[in-house]
């Protein structure tokens, strides 16, 4: 198994230069994204020891930042004893190797990509979630895997005896090529699990409820308001990424309906693309959301970014068409100024805070608005050996009455479009008085 950066099993936290580029163009302010940086050093377990910026319009093709900036970088790790040169952007694997050798052996150079792969393998609990984190590890490491044997290989080009057994693939070669079998022996396991859940998913169709999934960036509180909101005990913390694997709750909304909600991995800004890759069962869980919540930190002073970044990830996992509520958290920690002010950017932004239960209700009533939103009104009568469908009209729907008769139940009830559709199917569509059934089937044939 590779080896990933700074995991604290040592004693002493390894000692952290940060790297980060002011771009002409874009993109965050650098100070702003290395104070993420440093967070995350820390959360996987480092210390932040020197933060160095340099300004440019394109990376250094050989490099990364210009030799100069390469210097005052040896200096800096020299000076202050560090362990570890950590980029806030993503480096070549040619790049990564030309720092390194700049930089001179023990010392390790790695970019932010790295240093969330390894927070992710800290942060994974279940057999899926590590699978995915390996994954993208390994394929991170594929490019990189030069230099580690290298000396082997120049030993076997040498020639002579002793070195033309084994010939035609090099040590470097044999790492790359189990590596790849790794790679692929891992892709056809989560197929595996991805299918089995596929399955079970079938069979959840035969009572679908609404799914309410909640998405946003790390830290926001989606884990705490799970819990605040099912009961459910999900580890929260004050911690970049401490939820990976997807936790789903039934919840029961005061009104009696009953819908899921879905707690999942949040998202960063240069979210390396090889997660989201290898993550893509997981992030099933929001794609295939009937809801989406975007749950927003509003006291960082950074929340609109974050959602600007949660918004960028949610289109490159597909899931830009699912509708989408901004939900604005920590609302304790904002003074009576800033309230105003997010009224008047979000008027639809409901502001709650999952820590003291403020504008809970007000949530749990937008979301409730938004979930019957569909919703048909139906009179039907359905057998009694359809008992789970009468359950079904209960948990998903609002039954206005219900009388026992000869031939079933004959319910009144609002109900999902989609169960609608499934009552219409099976013939169990009576007219309600006002006709509006007829009127509805007509709507829904348009
Ligand atoms: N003040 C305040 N803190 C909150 C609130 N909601 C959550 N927090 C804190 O914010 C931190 C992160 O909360 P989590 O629920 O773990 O956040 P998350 O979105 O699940 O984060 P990841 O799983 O790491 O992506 C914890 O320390 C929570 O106690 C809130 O309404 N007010
Ligand atoms: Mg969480």
């Amino acid at each position: 198994m590779p080896r990933f950066p700074l995991v604290p099993t040592a004693p002493e936290p390894e000692r952290a230069v940060l790297v980060g580029v002011e771009w002409r163009e874009g993109g965050w302010p650098v100070e702003r994204s290395l104070d993420e940086l440093e967070r995350l050093v820390d959360t996987a377990g480092a210390q932040t020891v020197a933060r160095l910026t340099q300004r440019l319009d394109r990376p250094n093709p050989r490099t990364f930042i210009g030799s100069g900036k390469v210097e005052e970088v040896c200096g800096f790790v020299r000076r202050l004893d560090a362990d570890v040169v950590v980029f806030d952007d993503d480096l070549t694997p040619s790049q990564q190797a030309n720092l390194e050798r700049a930089v001179g052996e023990p010392v390790k150079i790695i970019d932010r990509t790295a240093l969330i792969l390894d927070i992710f393998g800290l942060h994974a609990r279940t057999r899926e979630g590590r699978l995915q984190v390996q994954l993208a590890q390994l394929q991170y490491l594929l490019p990189r895997l030069r230099g580690m044997w290298s000396h082997l290989a120049k030993e076997q080009t040498r020639g002579g005896i002793g070195s033309r057994f084994g010939q035609g693939e090099s040590q470097l070669e044999v790492d790359r090529r189990l590596i790849r079998k790794r790679i692929s022996t891992l892709r056809r396991e989560l197929e595996g699990i991805e299918r089995r859940r596929g399955v079970q998913s079938k069979e959840r169709i035969s009572s679908p409820a609404y799914r309410v999934a909640l998405a946003g960036y790390t830290n926001a509180g989606k884990s705490t308001l799970l819990n605040r909101l099912t009961g459910a005990d999900v580890l929260a913390e004050d911690k970049l990424f401490a939820t990976l694997d997807p936790t789903t709750r039934s919840w029961r909304l005061p009104g009696g309906r009953t819908m899921t909600i879905t707690d999942t991995v949040g998202f960063i800004q240069k979210l390396p693309h090889g997660l989201v890759d290898a993550f893509k069962s997981t992030l099933s869980e929001v794609r295939e959301a009937d809801l989406i919540l975007n749950v927003v930190d509003a006291s960082d002073e950074d929340y609109r970014r974050h959602i600007r970044a949660v918004d960028d990830v949610l289109e490159e996992i597909g899931a830009g068409e699912v509708p989408t509520m901004i939900v604005l958290n920590k609302i304790d920690q904002v003074d009576e100024v800033g309230r105003r002010d997010l009224w008047r950017q979000f008027p639809e932004g409901v502001q709650f805070s999952a820590r003291t239960g403020e504008g809970l209700d007000d949530l749990v009533e937008h979301i409730s608005r938004e979930a019957s939103a569909g919703d048909r009104l139906l009179e039907v009568l359905v057998p009694y050996r359809e008992a789970a469908l009468v359950k079904m009209l209960h948990d998903q729907g609002s039954v206005l009455a219900e009388d026992f008769e000869d031939r079933g139940v004959h319910i009144v009830a609002k109900v999902p479009l989609r169960i609608a559709r499934r009552l219409e199917r099976k013939g169990y569509l009576a007219s309600t008085e006002d006709g509006s059934a007829e009127k509805q089937r007509e709507e829904d044939d348009e």
